[in-house]
């Protein structure tokens, strides 16, 4: 199985993070890469596709605020990251925003992502991991994978959130639409819900989107990812919403993931793209589930039985002694 990954996606290292009403050291440093690679074997540098799939998913604004928003920041006499610190409500007018303090808010659904110089690079090239290892699969390999990071399944069109700056998933689903694969399917198995892939194929029956996760009603973020959430218009159905509870552990996780992939083998996609995160783990510092390392081989294999090629891109996981093991621990199970 190939793997990318490139060393332009350690240079993202915010400072804090608000958490739970604090603000603490992020959770989503540098040194993820690090033990990511160590679990590894050796991982290929990404080839550049440009930004051309990138604004195949997101908004030209956005993009724009990401590539300049913390030199405006730092213009502008702000200390630190870029973060966002007034929101407009849903329903109400964000127009002619200039102050960069606006704009940070207008694109972001949180302050959990601080913004650094570098976090547009590193963003970027994690996304180009996402699209070469789709041209594997693409070019006939049945798996291959991603090592993204920063991460990306919380970001979405115009926002973003959750550590994540650009949607690989979604950008890597959009380019095999773009390259001919007429139905793709995302199996999301990261602990939190992925927010912004189900917001950016709402209403697309192209791009099936499932996900398991921990309960919105307990757990960020919140405001997404109920059973209730199915898609809307030509999308209506193309979105399943598996949430349980605090504490479940392999079993109760195993019969949703077979759930997830009972729906998406009746879509019958030509590619699987799989959000996979390792905070999932019994150890997680930021989550509540209860998977052992030898689990995620049991949750890979039935995903292999599938027999649909491919994409493995990484999300979230916290325990960061422990995620190089539970990713070689995935892999192996593939
Ligand atoms: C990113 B990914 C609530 C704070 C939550 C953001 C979590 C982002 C997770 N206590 N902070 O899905 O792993
Ligand atoms: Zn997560």
């Amino acid at each position: 199985m190939r793997l990318f990954f490139d060393p332009r996606q350690m240079a993202h290292a915010p400072n804090q993070e608000m958490h739970n009403g604090a603000f603490v050291p992020h959770a989503e440093t540098p040194a993820r890469a690090q033990a990511m690679c160590s679990g590894v074997p050796a991982t290929e540098t990404p080839t550049d596709h440009t930004e051309a799939p990138i604004l195949r998913v997101h908004d030209a604004g956005y993009i724009e605020f990401l590539k300049t928003a913390h030199a405006r920041w730092a213009a502008a006499g702000r200390p630190g990251d870029v973060m966002g610190y007034v929101w407009p409500v849903v329903g109400r007018r964000a127009l002619d925003l200039t102050r960069i303090d606006a704009l940070a808010g207008r694109y972001s659904m949180d302050s959990s992502t601080p913004l650094t110089a570098d976090s547009w690079t590193s963003a970027y090239w994690s996304t180009q991991c996402a699209l070469s290892a789709l041209d594997a699969v693409l070019s006939g390999d049945s798996a291959a994978v991603g090592l993204c990071r920063p991460p990306g399944h919380h970001a979405g069109t115009d926002y973003l959130g959750g550590y994540c700056f650009i949607n690989h998933a979604a950008v890597a689903a959009q380019a095999a639409r773009d390259a001919g694969i007429e139905r793709v399917a995302i199996l999301d198995i990261d602990y939190h819900h992925g927010n912004g892939t189900q917001d950016i194929f709402w209403d697309r029956g192209d791009v099936f989107y499932a996900s398991v996760h921990a309960d919105p009603a307990t757990d960020f973020p919140f405001y997404w990812g109920h059973a209730d959430e199915t898609g809307e218009g030509e999308g209506a159905g193309a979105t399943l919403n598996l949430p349980l509870p605090q504490g479940t552990g392999i079993e109760a996780f195993r019969a949703a993931q077979a759930t997830a992939l009972e729906a998406i083998a009746r879509f019958d996609p030509g590619l699987l793209i799989v959000s996979f995160g390792a905070d999932t783990y019994a150890g997680d510092p930021i989550a509540n589930f209860a998977i052992q390392t030898p689990d995620y081989a049991v949750l890979a294999s039935d995903i292999a039985a599938g027999g649909l090629p491919t994409v493995v891109l990484t999300e979230g996981g916290y325990a960061v002694d422990k995620l190089g093991e539970n990713l070689a621990s995935f892999l192996r199970g593939f």
